[in-house]
């Protein structure tokens, strides 16, 4: 037995003295795939036009040596990062990552140009989600896309989610996992406007043309996300979360909560088990917020511990679904890629060793103490012993051997990167 073994033999059954059953929490946990996103492997660049600069009120800091630069490239570095991460997960691909020989235009992309896409994630067992790119792009460079007051710039955004939609259900049917196709458009202002109703009237229009179309739902399943701020939309953004709250629930579509997109102390955590009982589906952008930045890379913060908590207390694994949404240029990105999916697991994994009846019995009979102790001592349990064990069955690196592995490949690959 190896050593990891017997520490997790011993962590058993400290779990089992509280009712835990550690074994089963692996189960589960190696069931609930987490959708990795795309664009921290190249600063949401994209294939499109690798030298448009990134806009919309998001930026990627930093200039770490390495990125990816072609498809193959990031293609191999999301090989590498799966490969450091236990379990079995998703792909979350943007539009601009499509491959083509010629310039497409966003109101034209095709399955065809994302086939290759789709090749790879047979081979490796991945579903994949997917997001019309509504910034970055001469149409969206006044901060608008599908609330903007031209109709034709309008009609061209409302064309390229038309499109993103039906690539969305061509990956489902590719691969037999419904994809979630997600809509955020950055438009609003940088300062105070004095109308903010016509440009709501005018998203939920374009939304309602995007969405006229039923699509099956065993192939694509389509989400909104909002935002409460931008860089340079600090004062209004027309997407905000009581729009996309009502637009979701009264068109039957997901509804995508961005943990960055909030005032800093409203927690999407607390949002869900009201939502859950409203709404079929949800969404997660699994993100951190820092001052203007909402897409740090995820780590195990109050917080990220908060929001799985409230999946697995309700019972919505099934009906919430994770993504991350973080890039960080100034660190190794394969490694920021690892580090907040292994965390986003690690948090998982903590809510799953939560001996949650005994916790609910003490608050029913008013024993607020205990429970306070109860979640306290949970605190100083032994998971670690269960989280490498974990890394051990599913033959991933455990513990810090994860980045000898990302050190070896940044220097074999990445540093051979121009
Ligand atoms: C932006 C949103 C959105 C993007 C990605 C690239 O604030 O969070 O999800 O980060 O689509
Ligand atoms: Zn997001």
């Amino acid at each position: 037995m190896s050593k990891v073994e017997q520490a997790y033999q011993l962590a058993k059954d400290r779990y089992a003295e509280l009712g835990v059953d550690a074994e089963a929490a692996l189960k589960h946990l190696a069931e609930i795939p987490i959708s990795l996103h795309c664009w921290q492997g190249d600063d949401v660049v994209g294939f499109e036009s690798p030298d448009r600069a990134l806009s919309g009120g998001v930026m990627a800091t930093g200039n770490y040596p390495g990125k990816a630069r072609t498809a193959e490239q990031l293609r191999a570095d999301l090989d590498k990062a799966y490969s450091l991460i236990p379990g079995t997960h998703r792909l979350n691909l943007h539009a601009i990552y499509l491959e083509s020989d010629k310039a497409i235009p966003r109101n034209e992309i095709q399955p065809e140009h994302f086939k290759n896409w789709v090749d790879w994630a047979k081979a490796n067992n991945h579903g994949i989600d997917f997001n019309p790119t509504c910034f970055s792009h001469p149409l969206a460079d006044d901060g608008f896309t599908l609330a903007h007051q031209d109709e034709g710039v309008r009609q061209f955004w409302i064309e390229h989610c038309i499109a993103s939609r039906n690539v969305g259900a061509y990956f489902g049917k590719a691969l037999g996992s419904p994809c979630i196709t997600n809509v955020w458009v950055p438009d609003g202002y940088k300062d105070v406007p004095a109308d903010k109703l016509a440009p709501r009237q005018r998203l939920k229009d374009s939304l309602d043309k995007v969405f006229a179309e039923k699509l099956d739902k065993n192939h694509n399943l389509d989400a909104v996300e909002c935002k409460l701020f931008g860089l340079g939309f600090e004062s209004y953004t027309v997407g905000s979360h009581e729009f996309y709250m009502g637009y979701a629930l009264s068109n039957d579509v997901v509804l995508c909560l961005d943990a960055g997109h909030f005032h800093p102390t409203e927690t999407i955590s607390d949002k869900l088990s009201s939502m859950m009982l409203y709404i079929d589906e949800i969404l997660l952008h699994v993100s951190r917020g820092v001052r203007w930045d909402s897409d740090h890379v995820v780590t195990l913060s109050d917080d990220l511990q908060l929001i799985m908590q409230e999946i697995i207390r309700g019972g919505f694994s099934k009906r919430v679904h994770i993504g991350l949404d973080f890039f960080d240029a100034s660190i190794n990105r394969i490694a920021a890629w690892a580090i907040g999916t292994r965390n986003a697991q690690k948090a998982l994994l903590m809510a799953l060793l939560e001996p949650f009846d005994t916790l609910k019995g003490l608050e029913r009979s008013g024993d607020y103490s205990s429970r306070l102790a109860l979640l306290e001592e949970l605190k100083v349990m032994p998971f670690a012993a269960v989280w490498d064990y974990f890394c051990e069955q599913q033959g991933t690196p455990v513990g810090m051997k994860f980045m000898d592995e990302i050190k070896a490949y940044e220097r074999d690959v990445l540093s051979k990167r121009s």
